[in-house]
């Protein structure tokens, strides 16, 4: 028997058509017997957060349930957006055709120079936890023990502004 794995993957977009950028990258991820979509949150759209001098974002979050380990899945990640267009990103949280992230691996926590998991500031992230919520409101952070929605509900009001798309 293969290991099963549950990944959450942040999908984002603020180039191009954002979200057709965001469901082919969805797509790219499943493979039959090894990936497939569990759920999908919501479809968002965001106000860009930490580099503010862009588009609003498309967002939304998706449960992935795969065969692969969290390095194989970023090879996929890596490669998705490449197709997608994506060079090298040339502002640090800047404009991206597609972004991929590793949000949480089963409870894993990795800590190495290509990745770290979970995504390291996905806890100040509406855009994150908000389509988090969707799916399941009661995971909890394996690191800061806390659960999605109190999380969430850590957020400033009235800070990064996060619009459900219709
Ligand atoms: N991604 C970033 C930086 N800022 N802001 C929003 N709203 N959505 C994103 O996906 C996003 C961002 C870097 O990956
Ligand atoms: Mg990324
Ligand atoms: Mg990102």
């Amino acid at each position: 028997m293969v290991d099963i794995h549950i990944a959450y993957i942040s999908v984002g977009s603020n180039m191009g058509d954002r979200l057709q950028n965001c469901l082919k990258g969805i797509a790219s991820l499943t493979e039959p017997d090894k990936s497939r979509v569990l759920a999908q949150s919501r479809i968002y759209m965001t106000e860009p957060v930490d580099y503010e001098a862009q588009d609003w974002f498309i967002n939304m979050i998706v449960k992935l349930e795969t065969a692969h380990d969290p390095f194989q899945l970023l090879d996929q990640i890596e490669t998705a957006q490449r197709v997608a267009g994506r060079m090298r990103d040339a502002i640090r949280y800047g404009p991206r055709i597609l972004d991929l992230d590793i949000i949480f691996f089963d409870d894993r926590i990795i800590d190495s120079e290509r990745l770290v998991v979970p995504h390291p500031r996905m806890h100040q992230r509406r855009f994150v936890l908000k389509p988090i919520c969707d799916i399941d409101p009661t995971i909890i952070h394996p690191l800061l023990k806390k659960d999605m929605q109190s999380l969430l509900d850590r957020l400033e009001e009235d800070e990064q502004r996060v619009i459900e798309y219709q």
